[in-house]
Formats: structure tokens, C-alpha cells, sequence
């Protein structure tokens, strides 16, 4: 007992939560949360479907693995999968020109351009990466499903988003409990190939590593209101960028509407609001801009308190760690 005692006392007040250094690391950042997949949630639309379910492993262990700077995997997806993300698509597209903010409709725009996105094929990850490399610095690694946010927190420090590949069960198309590839895709790539944005993102990783739990949690919450469920207000109207509201056709329609409140995106409160992962917001924040957005968050990040400061080299894509005792 004694012994035990002293060892709980060499262990110094102030540890540091382990973080990826470099790019490399994110390998090990791939604590996955199961609570919504369809092996065990029995809601999930896939649940009672063998074959479904049978997919959904393929293409998870193309994501264990994964490892950093190979080749992304391809999926060739099926008939009926493909059904699934044409119905998605036509369905959102008609509503994004009048519900989304003009920085995801540039990148939209572009990704139909140059990358192939349209109703008729799943966009693969291994495209998708170079474009976004191109526009913004940002890379894609592939992911079996939800991450724990501190993993999937610090992968934004690198520009390294992490998405998944497998789609929604095709008898739920306008909904999905989880994320997938049309969350990724139609909701978020669009927003990553905007500089701001992008960088906005990484700030948030960058905030995020070797974080308490508690601070976790707040940046956790943050980026839930922002980067899943934002608005902004643009030419004197409210427009989304959440892609957990471009990638949804019904709370898309539901956030524009006026039946939700609106509060202003402060990140000192926003941090602390609850927040719903199973029915619509009951609250959305609408920044002023990105740049607003981006400098109130940087604020809020430096008030973070760490032992250490982060800067990120962009030419060995790894951590340069100063004032560490
Ligand atoms: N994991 N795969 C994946 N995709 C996300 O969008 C995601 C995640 N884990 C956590 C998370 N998002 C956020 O809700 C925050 O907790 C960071
Ligand atoms: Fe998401």
C-alpha cells in the first residue's frame, strides 16, 4: 500500500496528455467511438442488415490499415451505393444556392470543375486529397468512423482531416447518425478548399494538443457550433457553413428557418452550451465572417492554459514545441 502511495506521488501535478509531433503520428491517433455504428447501435438504419454491416468492416479495415503518406485506398462502390449518394446530392443541391454561405458554394463550384463531384459517382478520398493539397494545404486520411475528438482535434493541427469512406444505408438517405461520406464530402470538403476556413480549422487542432479533458470538451464544443452547425452572416443575411447543416437536408432547411434562436458566435459562451448530436440545435451562433470567427476564437485559444506553445513547420509538416520544462 505504501508503495503504491509513493508511486501515485512521483506522478508530476501537471501531465501533459500525449500529442502527435509530427505527421507520422497520427497513426496512433485512431481511438474510434462506437457508441453510434451499426454493429452496436440498434437504431442505426444498418443494424439488422448483415450485408450492410459486412460492407461497413471492409471498408473500416482499409482504414486500420492506413498509414501516413500512402497511396489513399479506393472504393469501388456498388449500384445501389452510388443511388444512396445521387439522392443526397440532387436533394441538397437544389437548396444550397440560397441556404449556404458563398465560400462553400466557390468550393463546391470547383470540386464539380476539376474533381468530378456530380450525382452519377462517389468522389474518392485519393482526388479529393489532391485538390485540397492544391487549394488549401489540406490532406485526407481515410477513418473507420467517429473518432474520439482529441485524435480527430489533433489531425486538424497537421491539415489533416480525417473522413470517412463508406456510405449511409440506403434506406435512411437523408440521414445518417453518424458520419460519412456525404457528411465529408458534400459537407465539409467544400469549406476546406477556402484558405480562411482552413486556417480556422488548424487553429482548433492546434489549440487542442496536449489539452486537459475539460479543455478538450470546450474546443470539442466549439468546433461543434462552428465547423459542424455554423452560420454566417453574409451581404445582410444568414448563410450556413456547418457541414453538419450542408450535409442535412432537413436541419438545413430548419436552421434558415426563424423557428430556431440565434445567438452571436462568442466563443466564451458557445464553448459551455449543450449540445444535441441526436435531433436538430435548438440554438445556432452566427458569426459576423470567418475572419471575425477566427480571431475570437484565437483569443479564446490563447487563454487556454498549456505548459508549452505549439507552431506548426509546413515544411517537415511537424511540431516545433517551446517554453516546455
Ligand atoms: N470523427 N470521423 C469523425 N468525423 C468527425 O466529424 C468527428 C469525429 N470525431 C469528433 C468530432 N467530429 C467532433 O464532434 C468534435 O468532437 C471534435
Ligand atoms: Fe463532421
Amino acid at each position: 500500500l505504501k508503495r503504491v502511495a509513493d508511486d501515485v506521488r512521483t506522478i508530476p501535478e501537471e501531465k501533459v496528455p500525449w500529442f502527435p509531433r509530427k505527421i507520422r503520428d497520427l497513426d496512433k491517433c485512431n481511438l474510434l467511438i462506437t457508441k453510434y455504428d451499426p454493429d452496436m447501435d440498434q437504431d442505426h438504419p444498418g443494424f439488422s442488415d448483415p450485408e450492410y454491416r459486412k460492407r461497413r468492416c471492409f471498408i473500416a479495415e482499409l482504414a486500420a490499415n492506413y498509414r501516413q503518406g500512402e497511396p489513399l485506398p479506393r472504393v469501388e462502390y456498388t449500384p445501389e451505393e452510388v443511388a444512396t449518394w445521387r439522392e443526397v446530392y440532387r436533394t441538397l443541391r437544389t437548396i444550397y444556392p440560397d441556404l449556404a454561405c458563398r465560400q462553400f458554394l466557390g468550393g463546391l463550384q470547383q470540386l464539380e470543375r476539376e474533381c468530378g463531384y456530380g450525382e452519377d459517382s462517389i468522389p474518392q478520398l485519393r482526388e479529393v486529397s489532391a485538390f485540397l493539397k492544391e487549394k488549401t494545404g489540406f490532406q485526407l486520411r481515410p477513418v473507420a468512423g467517429l473518432l474520439s475528438a482529441r485524435d480527430f482535434l489533433a489531425s486538424l493541427a497537421f491539415r489533416v482531416f480525417q473522413c470517412t469512406q463508406y456510405i449511409r444505408h440506403a434506406s435512411a438517405p437523408m440521414h445518417s447518425p453518424e458520419p460519412d461520406c456525404c457528411h465529408e464530402l458534400l459537407g465539409h470538403i467544400p469549406m476546406l478548399a477556402d484558405k480562411e476556413f482552413a486556417q480556422f480549422s488548424q487553429e482548433i487542432g492546434l489549440a487542442s494538443l496536449g489539452a486537459s479533458d475539460e479543455d478538450i470538451e470546450r474546443l470539442s464544443t466549439l468546433y461543434w457550433f462552428t465547423v459542424e452547425f455554423g452560420l454566417c452572416k453574409q451581404n445582410g443575411t444568414v448563410k450556413a457553413y456547418g457541414a453538419g447543416l450542408l450535409s442535412s437536408y432537413g436541419e438545413l432547411i430548419y436552421a434558415l428557418s426563424n423557428e430556431p434562436e440565434y445567438k452571436p458566435f462568442n466563443p466564451e459562451e458557445t464553448a459551455i452550451q449543450p449540445y444535441q448530436d441526436q435531433t436538430f440545435q435548438p440554438v445556432y451562433f452566427v458569426s459576423e465572417s470567418f475572419e471575425d470567427a477566427k480571431i475570437k476564437m484565437r483569443r479564446y485559444s490563447s487563454s487556454i492554459q498549456r505548459p508549452f506553445s505549439v507552431r506548426y513547420d509546413p515544411f517537415t509538416s511537424s511540431l516545433e514545441v517551446l517554453d516546455q520544462p
